[in-house]
């Protein structure tokens, strides 16, 4: 019934091919919204070329792949989000054929490298290419985004199932684009953290960081120190029965992000934020007097005892075991707020834990705090600072970044996912202040941090600390809307960035959420379609 409105609909995308990107924003009226403008899509592509005819899916539909193992089971992934919704078979088929949605891995394309990809979408086909998995599956969800909002959902729709025509090439602008769940102030099962793992998938966000250990609860099985997990795991904050991951499940985790092309980056947060290993093994306490279990929100108040060799041993046999379930490049040491660390066993302490995780093969990253030590080669520091931190403390991070340590950028006041978003938000801290959704969006990752050169930056990460946060409905409305914002930070180029058009892009989002079942902050800050 909505067909007869393709020509002017073709009209509104000439225009936006002849704007380009710019107004790619543009606010579609209602009746217009069969065909989501090539562009509209979060994050902002690179490059958009808008030209043509839609490509339409049907019940003839196949989805053509090369064949290879990873290609034909991205395009299985493809098929499990379009069947339901579309109603359609969409058989995945190695046959070659010039037509239906086609999914193409080529090494020719050097530009795109490993996580690029190109969506070209024409009156008989529309095909992605990539030269790595990683870059496929992207455009696997750009793709998803061009679709109607209805096909999230999970019983047949209406359709018409319309992407519009012409070309996008997109790459990223930093490698590491992260985000952080606090599996220790609250314990998140396999599956809470699965459903948060699609749910950045959706933004190409391509690191989860698991801060695996706290004051509250160690969340992870170590064989060589079991009551970590089934005493220090034993509760959480607000005293509930905690949980902890067996290394089985941990691999699930694992296996489950890398389907979805996110690198694990496990945390054990040392020297402080110890107290739940600290009252499970009495040895690594000075006065070898196990403190009890913790349940309070509190920071600073714990630390491993420097000077005792079996510090060491610890450290090594949990850095050992972790590094061993985990193929990711980077392990956490963590080192915020040792409060009740001198300085001079700060420093003494990370010298000796660094060269540990580079023994087990893994790089070395740390809160900033790292920065006060001597950061190992190679290794990250992850900023967690606020427009307030004092010049010395930015300074110190600047410097280690001129002298090679690479940064994440993850400011309090601007991506930490448990702030409030107002004094009304009825979940989330406040110590770094309300972060709304254009604050949160609106600043450059390359020109942060004073006297830090824009090559330190190796990407973004909004971490989401779970004080107050312990159901999925929370973590959804804590991530949405800000999420998206920072994974856009990470993805990108900062010529795209435009809060005016941002908005409208992200307000576009909305009735996905809604067909996915992700309850978000209605932000009054944000043009949300009306319903
Ligand atoms: C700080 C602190 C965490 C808190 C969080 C709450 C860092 C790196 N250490 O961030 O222990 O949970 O704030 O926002």
């Amino acid at each position: 019934m909505r067909q007869h409105r393709t020509p002017r609909l073709l009209g509104t995308l000439l225009l936006v091919a002849a704007a380009g990107i710019s107004v790619v924003g543009a606010a579609p009226a209602a009746a217009d919204r069969t065909v989501t403008p090539l562009g509209q899509v979060v994050p902002a592509p690179a490059s958009v070329d808008a030209s043509g005819s839609p490509y339409r899916i049907t019940g003839g539909t196949r989805i053509r792949v090369d064949d290879s193992r990873e290609a034909r089971r991205i395009g299985s992934y493809l098929a499990e989000v379009l069947r339901p919704s579309t109603g359609y078979r969409l058989p995945v088929t190695d046959d070659s054929g010039r037509d239906g949605i086609r999914l193409q891995l080529t090494r020719k394309d050097a530009a795109l490298g490993e996580e690029g990809y190109r969506l070209k979408s024409g009156k008989g086909a529309v095909t992605i290419t990539a030269r790595g998995p990683a870059g496929l599956f992207h455009g696997v969800q750009t793709l998803r985004q061009l679709l109607p909002a209805a096909v999230e959902k999970d019983s047949a729709q209406p359709g018409p199932w319309l992407v519009a025509g012409g070309t996008i090439t997109d790459t990223p602008r930093y490698g590491y684009r992260g985000a952080m769940l606090d599996v220790s102030r609250h314990f998140f099962t396999v599956d809470q953290v699965k459903r948060y793992i699609d749910q950045l998938a959706l933004y190409k966000v391509n690191k989860l960081h698991l801060h695996l250990s706290d004051d509250q609860g160690w969340r992870i099985a170590i064989d060589s120190w079991p009551r970590l997990a089934t005493y220090g795991g034993s509760t959480q904050v607000g005293g509930g029965p905690g949980g902890y991951y067996t290394k089985a499940q941990y691999k699930d985790i694992v296996k489950y992000a890398t389907s979805r092309y996110l690198e694990v980056v496990p945390e054990i947060d040392m020297p402080g934020h110890t107290n739940a290993a600290l009252a499970s093994y009495a040895e690594l306490n000075c006065d070898g007097v196990a403190p009890p279990l913790y349940t309070g929100t509190e920071v600073g108040f714990s630390s491993l005892c420097v000077d005792k060799p079996v510090t060491y041993d610890f450290v090594d046999d949990v850095i050992r075991e972790l590094a061993a379930l985990t193929p990711g490049e980077y392990l956490h040491i963590g080192g915020d707020e040792a409060h009740s660390t001198s300085h001079e066993d700060y420093v003494a302490f990370m010298d000796k834990v660094q060269p540990i995780v580079a023994k087990y093969g893994k790089t070395v990253v740390g809160w900033h705090q790292l920065t006060g030590a001597t950061p190992a080669k190679g290794a990250l520091a992850q900023y967690w600072g606020l427009d307030s931190t004092s010049a010395a403390e930015k300074e110190q991070v600047a410097a280690a970044a001129r002298n090679g340590t690479g940064l994440i950028l993850s400011p309090a006041d601007r991506v930490y996912l448990d702030m409030k978003y107002t004094k009304d938000t009825p979940l989330g801290l406040d110590w770094a202040g309300y972060v709304e959704v254009q604050r949160s969006y609106d600043w450059d990752p390359g020109n942060y941090l004073p006297g830090a050169p824009g090559s330190s930056v190796q990407g973004v990460e909004a971490p989401l600390w779970t004080e107050t946060v312990s159901t999925s409905a929370h973590i959804d409305y804590m991530a949405f809307p800000r999420l998206p914002g920072v994974a856009e930070l990470g993805w990108s180029p900062a010529s795209t960035h435009d809060w005016d058009a941002y908005k409208v892009r992200l307000a576009a989002q909305g009735p996905r959420w809604d067909a996915l079942g992700i309850g978000y902050y209605r932000s009054p800050q944000v043009p949300w379609p009306a319903e």
